[in-house]
């Protein structure tokens, strides 16, 4: 994992009209975000819609997603799934089809003990000579200080996706467990902060359709250069917090097609900003 670091967007899944999996927008995206020099993709995370994907779906995402990189730029491939055994095989193609790192969310749903969490992660990481970086984010669960330190200590666990507030922590995963325990900030509307603290990567939704932004604010905070980062957090945050308050990850896609990059729909539930009127009030509030 030491080797991927800087700035990974959780990329979008494009959905065409009828909500099937559209290849072509996928390439376009991978493309256009290649193209806009982010330093690798985190696929079928959250932002990708996994969980409103079945297995099958979520390896041909990852197929193609491959297969238009081209060694580009380093893959990490999210795997999460409620049973281990289903992660395993998520895992497995993972690595057949040349993804360089797995990430997983804990299992989730049932309320598993800590012990369960860990068998998870070790049977996972077990199945593959890729190396696993936990994802520590509310929607799953967080972990807290000590189940980190214990998922740490799982042979090929390298790191860690950080989506809680608590930045503290981030300083004291890398003092107390390791400054070469790779951590990625997973909230975009703290990144500068995240960066400031020791992660090495950022991993987020914003960063498809802004990358530049962020590509931008991670060099001034690894320099140094506060008063920059901070200038710069405060442009993504505008738009964080206007798409925050409407449908995020439909107003990312729509938002993509904007630059030229037509990143698709999404699944419902999700809504869509599709219909003219929409997206004519979605620009005029976004003007505003
Ligand atoms: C993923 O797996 O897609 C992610 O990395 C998601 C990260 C996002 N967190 C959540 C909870 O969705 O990018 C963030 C988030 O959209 C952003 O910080 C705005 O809150």
């Amino acid at each position: 994992l030491s080797q991927i670091t800087g700035v990974l967007p959780a990329l979008v899944t494009p959905f065409d009209e009828n909500e099937a999996f559209d290849e072509g927008r996928m390439r376009t995206v991978v493309d256009f975000l290649i193209r806009r020099k982010v330093d690798g993709l985190y696929v079928t995370g959250s932002t990708g819609e996994a969980f409103m994907m079945s297995p099958e779906e979520r390896k041909r995402v990852l197929e193609v997603v491959m297969d238009e990189v081209k060694g580009r730029i380093p893959v990490i491939a999210h795997v999460g799934a409620i049973s281990t055994h289903l992660s395993i095989d998520l895992a497995r193609h993972a690595e057949k089809v040349g993804a360089d790192a797995l990430s997983s969310v804990p299992p989730f749903y049932w309320g598993f003990s800590q012990d369960q969490i860990v068998s998870y992660y070790t049977d996972i990481t077990a199945s593959t000579g890729l190396p696993m970086c936990v994802y520590n984010v509310p929607l799953a669960g967080l972990f807290g200080f000590d189940m980190i330190k214990r998922l740490a200590q799982i042979k090929g666990v390298e790191g860690i996706k950080y989506t809680a507030s608590t930045h503290h922590d981030i300083m004291r995963i890398k003092t107390e467990i390791g400054q070469d325990f790779v951590l990625y900030s997973g909230a975009d509307e703290m990144a500068m902060s995240g960066v400031a603290f020791g992660a090495d990567g950022i991993i987020g939704s914003f960063y498809n359709t802004i990358p530049e932004v962020f590509i931008d604010l991670f060099a001034a905070a690894k320099a140094g250069d506060i008063e920059k980062a901070r200038a710069l957090q405060e442009v993504g945050n505008a738009i964080i917090f206007f798409a925050l308050a409407r449908n995020p990850i439909a107003a990312i896609k729509r938002s993509m097609a904007w630059q030229g990059a037509d990143a698709g729909y999404c699944r419902k539930p999700f809504g869509n900003f599709y219909d003219a009127a929409s997206e004519e009030k979605l620009k005029a509030e976004f003007r505003a």
